[in-house]
């Protein structure tokens, strides 16, 4: 089993490239497992994953680079036991330094049939310019020891603005290979970048089996301080699951979802009008599953309509993680923008 870890800032595109990823490789033979980590209680990505395919765990409640290091181990030996797939890819959090969980995986003794795979770093090349003035430091980090860096959304840039960015990208990582995608589009890029995942996928890099063991806590103040707060980007998250009640159509999910998220994205502006990060939300009903995304105070909400074989299960889930705004603050505008626009779902709490 290889790990391959997929990391970036928060709506940075960690998913969409997963899903892009993973599918690629099944379809070249690969069998694939995803291990996908969300900082609040309740997860979507793993939702998402598995609408579109592939096996995927989540880890939900904290941040494997740190507060849930042993639970990643548990959860990495479980995966190994019960699939052993060729290929492990982990979505950290978007607050995750991924050499750090390389790091912690290293020192795990799983074994010689457990290697390291690449670490791919995500930036949204559209919002670069917002997240280095917020949260330089943290950033940085995220890119400085990866393996391949992808400026991503590439198709909401200028031509100038995509070499700028991967003249500062360079600086900070000079090893790195560096690709620019729109993860939405089909272009050579997304063939070399695959490529390049392919070939670094067949270089065997034995992890470790010291028998260090396993760091203590975070060093330098660098992990989350708790479950749901992470200092280095000044982020907070929180996130809670509703069940509808009746059988509603598809035009009644995207308009109500859609409702959803532009009441929270305004309220969420109303207490930080420059606030980066992720809203969003998974809404499953009979008819359709949908994937609603907004990842900063510059998007309006993006909605994705997934083909579904899964049964209904009549729930949905609002998430949200921003900068530089309270936990509590978040659980209640989450509340009051799904209850605001319940008559359309008919909503149980
Ligand atoms: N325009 C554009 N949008 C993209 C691209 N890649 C991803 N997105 C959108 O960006 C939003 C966030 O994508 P995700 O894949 O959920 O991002 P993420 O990094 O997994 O988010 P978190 O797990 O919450 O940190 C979604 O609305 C995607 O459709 C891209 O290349 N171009
Ligand atoms: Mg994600």
């Amino acid at each position: 089993m290889k790990i391959l870890i997929v990391s970036g800032f928060l709506g940075s595109g960690k998913t969409t490239s997963v899903v892009k990823i993973g599918k690629y490789l099944k379809d070249r033979g690969y069998t694939i497992a995803v291990l996908v980590n969300d900082v609040a209680d309740v997860g979507v990505d793993g939702q998402v994953i598995s609408e579109n395919g592939l096996d995927s765990k989540e880890m939900p409640r904290g941040c494997i680079c740190c507060t849930l290091k042993y639970a990643l181990e548990g959860n990495i030996a479980l995966i190994q036991a019960e699939s052993d797939p060729d290929i492990l890819i982990i979505e950290p959090t978007g607050v995750a330094f991924p050499d750090r969980i390389k790091e912690q995986i290293e020192k795990m003794d799983f074994g010689p049939e457990v290697t390291m795979g690449p670490i791919i770093s995500l930036i949204d090349g559209s919002k670069f310019r917002h997240i280095i003035e917020h949260s330089e430091y943290a950033a940085t980090k995220q890119m400085e020891n990866a393996d391949i860096i992808v400026v991503n959304k590439k198709d909401l840039m200028e031509k100038e603005e995509i070499s700028a960015v991967k003249n500062v990208i360079r600086d900070i990582n000079v090893d790195a290979e560096i690709f620019s995608i729109s993860f939405k589009e089909k272009d050579l890029a997304l063939i070399q970048f695959m490529n390049a995942v392919e070939s670094w996928l067949g270089m065997e890099v034995q992890v470790s089996l010291s028998l260090e063991e396993i760091g203590s806590d975070c060093p330098d103040n660098m992990c989350a301080a708790n479950d749901d707060h992470f200092d280095h980007f000044n982020v907070s998250s929180y996130a809670d699951t509703y069940h509808i009640e009746h059988t509603i159509d598809t035009d009644t999910a995207i308009n109500a979802a859609t409702s959803i998220m532009k009441d929270l994205k305004n309220m969420v502006l109303a207490l930080n009008p420059k606030f980066l990060g992720h809203l969003k939300m998974f809404l499953h009903t009979e008819s359709v599953a949908l994937r609603i995304s907004v990842t900063s105070y510059l998007d309006n909400p993006e909605v994705e309509v997934i083909d579904t074989d899964i049964s209904d299960h009549g729930e949905f889930t609002v998430f949200a993680a921003v900068t530089d705004v309270q936990r509590d603050d978040l659980a209640h505008i989450i509340k009051r923008s799904v209850m605001g626009n319940s008559s359309h779902l008919g909503i149980s709490i």
